[in-house]
């Protein structure tokens, strides 16, 4: 038995556009209207029209959380569902109500909100008339909302996070093309970069002018996905070093001590795309930094020398740096193609610890996606998801031994607690300790809610 501390919080994580459905939304963000050009670009055709229904059903559907032992939420805010103009900060009084209600309803059922402000959803709106994180304007336009979500709902939400995820925002939309606007471009991903850590901090610094008491915290989400060489070979060696500086650690300094690593910058300037920045923005970012890091972690990155290829410098993308690589032997979740490695989660408590001064942090995210779990349903129609259960466990066994040698880790954040849909994978990945029915939209708990709901009240995990 591994006892966690007391004050560990237990939770679970989910998103504003892959729950909510888009009743009654004002303005489509960039997922939204890519659906209503192109739905086959989506998985079997599914968009987020009804995503869990979550707008219609959430004073159902908390009630089930908390049974499921979830006590802290982690959700996002609109951006197109909140504001209804963009430019003057001018809100959606439908739009402001659902989530002032929607708070209410986590409170009334024993849940502490924590709230994102962008999970990839940039408003289609200005998307087009500006590119949206390619203007450092949205940026300004980006705090404007961020400061009104503090002004609305500050009394009751003391957790604020500014982006999950950027780096995949920089992959999907500017680099791999699974996000819209489905560029490649490898300067502008290194611009985008910049300006959404220019954005995050300017969001930041309305938090401060707001919030002065210490209760109040502000934070930000990434992916961190350690990289791991093939061998220690220099090259492979290398290509590791630059993975986990453009990957990890440009958007961790940044978030933590305001600064970018110097090594970076270097390699960056040498190959002729550093981004653009002022001397005024930089000051901004060094003294906007955040209180509390959520850590999201799915599987590391298995990396080798670059093949000597055709890539030249003029086609500036990061992988004239390193290519991935699959290493023989390693665990796959079969259904997914995801790699499973608990022990990262350790590697990076000892990253943070050893180099981020212990900065403090919770698991923002982790988790298992399956398909077809209905062929795991017994026959009381409960899903019987043991492999999410080994799932979880074996990934908090690692977090337990980094908490018991100093490792600051507030808390563990399931992805997620009813099964949703996500931007490319529909309903084919289920990671719910819910099972939501999309044909009849029953929502039931599995075997792992009854499990975690253990687990969250006794902080003791079965190890
Ligand atoms: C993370 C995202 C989530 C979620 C999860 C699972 O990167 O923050 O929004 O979607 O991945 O991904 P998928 O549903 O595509 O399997």
């Amino acid at each position: 038995m591994l006892k966690f501390p007391d004050d560990f919080a237990w939770g679970a994580a989910c998103s504003g556009p892959q729950t909510e459905g888009r009743f009654n939304k004002r303005h489509r963000n960039v997922f939204d209207y890519w659906y209503d050009t192109d739905p086959q670009a989506f998985y079997n055709g599914v968009g987020p029209d009804t995503a869990s229904n979550f707008y219609n059903d959430y004073q159902k559907d908390l009630p089930l959380m908390k049974e499921a032992g979830i006590k802290h939420l982690r959700t996002s805010i609109q951006w197109s569902r909140l504001i209804a103009d963009f430019e003057t900060g001018e809100v959606d009084p439908a739009g402001a109500k659902f989530y002032s209600d929607l708070i209410d309803c986590m409170l009334e059922n024993g849940i502490e909100p924590y709230m994102n402000l962008c999970h990839f959803d940039m408003p289609y709106e200005l998307q087009k008339k500006y590119g949206g994180w390619e203007d450092k304007h949205v940026g300004d336009l980006f705090a404007k909302f961020a400061d009104k979500c503090f002004e609305l709902y500050g009394d009751r939400v003391k957790h604020w996070f500014t982006f999950n995820e950027p780096k995949v925002i920089v992959d999907g939309a500017y680099l791999y093309k699974f996000h819209y606007p489905l560029k490649v471009d490898g300067p502008l991903a290194v611009q985008v970069t910049y300006n959404i850590n220019l954005a995050s901090a300017k969001a930041i610094q309305k938090f401060r002018a707001r919030f002065k008491d210490d209760e109040h915290t502000v934070g930000i989400i990434l992916n961190l996905t350690p990289a791991y060489p093939r061998s220690n070979e220099p090259a492979d060696l290398e290509a590791a070093e630059f993975a986990n500086l453009w990957c990890v650690d440009l958007w961790l300094e940044a978030a933590i001590k305001g600064t970018f690593p110097e090594k970076i910058i270097k390699i960056l300037a040498d190959d002729g795309v550093l981004w653009d920045a002022t001397q005024e923005e930089l000051d901004l970012i060094k003294e906007s930094t955040i209180d509390l890091l959520g850590v999201n972690y799915y599987q590391p990155m298995r990396v080798q020398a670059p093949a000597i290829s055709p890539k030249s410098l003029q086609d500036w993308m990061p992988d004239i740096h390193f290519d991935n690589y699959e290493m023989p032997g390693r665990v796959m979740n079969v259904d997914k193609g995801w790699e499973i490695y608990p022990k990262a989660l350790y590697d990076i408590s000892v990253n943070l610890r050893e180099n981020y001064g212990n900065f403090p942090w919770f698991v923002s995210e982790n988790g298992m996606g399956v398909s077809r779990e209905e062929r795991f349903l017994d026959d009381k129609g409960e899903v019987q998801d043991d492999y999410r259960i080994n799932f979880i466990r074996d990934h908090l066994k690692w977090l337990h031994k980094g908490i018991s040698e100093g490792a600051n880790c507030k808390g563990y954040f399931l992805w997620t607690a009813i099964d949703n849909w996500s931007w490319m994978n529909a309903y084919r990945n289920r990671y719910g300790l819910i099972r939501d029915d999309i044909h009849t939209q029953k929502k039931t708990l599995k075997k792992s809610a009854y499990w975690y709901r253990k687990l969250s009240d006794t902080g003791e995990l079965d190890a």
